[in-house]
């Protein structure tokens, strides 16, 4: 089996091994475990930006040869366009969903994801700065927008199907916030957390997510998230 996807405990790399199922793709799974919370030495021995995902190809049928790929982003293309015959990504020929598709791919690891890493970091220094409640109301003008296209489609964020926008964000909305326990609102989220629900029932997510955290783990698909263990313990 020349594909091989590693996963980092509680971490992004969770997008990749769901997207694989969703394909119903043929792959092998390397878990490797924090340290105490960062990516173990066996991580950064893949490669130079040693963090999770990581992907091998051996060989890559695009090119003959080994291909080592970091970043959720490149390594979902790839897998989609090498492996998954373009499923799940939308082109032109899709019409009116495909530059929602676009959109929202990009908005989740260029600015839904940063904004929560920024509220995550400037929490932990000084809860009470007025960075805190920038980063706030970023992270909250994020999720009305958010929550204001799941209203307009009642399914996914391009349209009515699963795509790689939903599989790409889906980790900062769910496990990331057990790094930084954010509440989502019942009235103001509704939208967001019928699709929490709507995500959480499919099949490959659940099977995904019982590969990467084991069948006791239970997804963060509700509005209140607790902070994880691995964080208590510090
Ligand atoms: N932009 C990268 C970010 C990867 C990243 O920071 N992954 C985290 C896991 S969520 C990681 O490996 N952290 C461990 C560390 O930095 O030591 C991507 O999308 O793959």
């Amino acid at each position: 089996m020349p594909l091989t996807l590693h996963h980092l405990g509680l971490s992004q790399s969770e997008r990749v091994i769901w997207l694989a199922e969703e394909l119903g793709i043929d792959y092998k799974y390397v878990f490797h475990k924090r340290d105490p919370i960062f990516a173990p030495q066996s991580i950064k021995d893949l490669h130079p930006a040693g963090t999770a995902p990581v992907m091998e190809d051996d060989p890559s049928p695009a090119t003959n040869s080994k291909v080592v790929l970091a970043e959720s982003g490149a390594i979902i293309d790839y897998i989609i366009a090498v492996h998954g015959n373009g499923r799940l990504a939308l082109t032109p020929k899709d019409g009116a969903d495909y530059p929602h598709f676009l959109e929202w791919y990009h908005f989740a690891n260029g600015s839904l994801q940063p904004t929560l890493f920024r509220v995550m970091m400037a929490r932990g220094s000084d809860p009470n700065s007025p960075i805190v409640a920038r980063t706030m109301d970023k992270w909250q003008q994020h999720l009305a927008m958010l929550d204001a296209r799941l209203a307009e489609t009642g399914a996914y964020l391009a349209g009515k199907n699963l795509t790689a926008a939903d599989i790409i964000i889906f980790f900062t909305l769910t496990t990331m916030r057990g790094f930084c326990p954010l509440e989502f609102d019942a009235g103001e989220h509704k939208h967001l957390l019928a699709y929490l629900k709507r995500v959480g029932e499919r099949p490959a997510y659940q099977k995904a997510m019982k590969i990467c955290e084991g069948d006791d783990f239970k997804p963060l698909l509700g509005p209140k998230a607790e902070t994880f263990d691995i964080l208590k313990k510090l």
